[in-house]
């Protein structure tokens, strides 16, 4: 397989196509259609057309045996490690649905916000737990840009937000959290389409959004998110703080 390391450097995302096995795509999709989202607590539901219609599991790999297997694949870990050329643990993992007429994502950057830890105090989004994150998406059906894709741009344009997570904080908190107008239009973003087996790898300052859902097709992308740690088990320790955080623990998952 050829990985085009210098496009990766360059714009901190990179589509490899047919990198997973198809069928176990299709052992996640099976999965997924048996397991019981009305018993869990990591389950987040939208609104579309006054039905409850699912947003988020959370914690995916915890669920779902099969994601596990992938995530734990030395395959995807060995390609994440090279073209990052650093040791990475898993940090967070979730799967995003989009039901037809399911909403989009404002254009953001993730792990760049505020929240109040348990004792009162103000923190700084993902960066208490690591310096660099990488994404991994993994669509479990075929994305397109009618049923709602990622839009990404090169990393280079958080410099339009700020030289350092501070300033990019600022200018995004702002706004919601999200990328101010002004400031998007002019980021060139590109559609990612993926088929079953592709996966889109992507650096956490890569800015992103993703349109409605305009057809009737359900879009299921899985997210998961490396870290270079700092400190052990950066994952226990993300979600622990976002249980206990004083912040609106709603508003700070939809903040990643
Ligand atoms: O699922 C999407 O379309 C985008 C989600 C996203 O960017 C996020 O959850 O941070
Ligand atoms: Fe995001």
């Amino acid at each position: 397989m050829k990985i085009n390391y210098k496009e990766f450097n360059k714009k901190g995302f990179l589509v490899i196509k047919n990198f997973l096995n198809k069928k176990d795509i299709i052992k996640v999709s099976s999965e997924l259609n048996k397991y019981n989202f009305y018993k869990d607590k990591d389950v987040f539901f939208e609104r579309i057309n006054n039905k409850n219609r699912l947003r988020r599991l959370e914690k995916v790999s915890n669920k779902l045996p099969n994601v596990k297997k992938i995530i734990k694949s030395k395959k995807l870990k060995n390609i994440l490690e090279n073209l990052s050329k650093k040791k990475l643990v898993l940090f967070k993992d979730k799967l995003n649905f989009k039901y037809g007429g399911g909403a989009g994502y404002n254009p953001h950057i993730d792990g760049h916000y505020t929240w109040i830890d348990k004792n009162g105090n103000k923190n700084y989004g993902w960066k208490k737990y690591s310096n660099y994150f990488l994404n991994v998406v993994i669509p479990i059906n075929n994305v397109k840009i009618k049923n709602g894709c990622l839009y990404v741009g090169s990393k280079n344009n958080i410099k339009k937000l700020g030289n350092n997570y501070n300033q990019v904080i600022k200018s995004l908190s702002k706004n919601k959290s999200e990328i101010p107008k002004k400031i998007n239009t002019k980021i060139k973003y590109i559609p990612i389409e993926l088929n079953s087996g592709d996966i889109l790898v992507f650096d956490w300052k890569c800015p992103h959004y993703s349109k409605k859902n305009y057809s009737s097709l359900s879009r299921k992308q899985i997210y998961i998110t490396y870290c270079h740690s700092k400190i052990n088990n950066p994952r226990q320790k993300y979600y622990f703080d976002r249980m206990n955080t004083k912040s609106d623990n709603k508003k700070l998952s939809l903040l990643n």
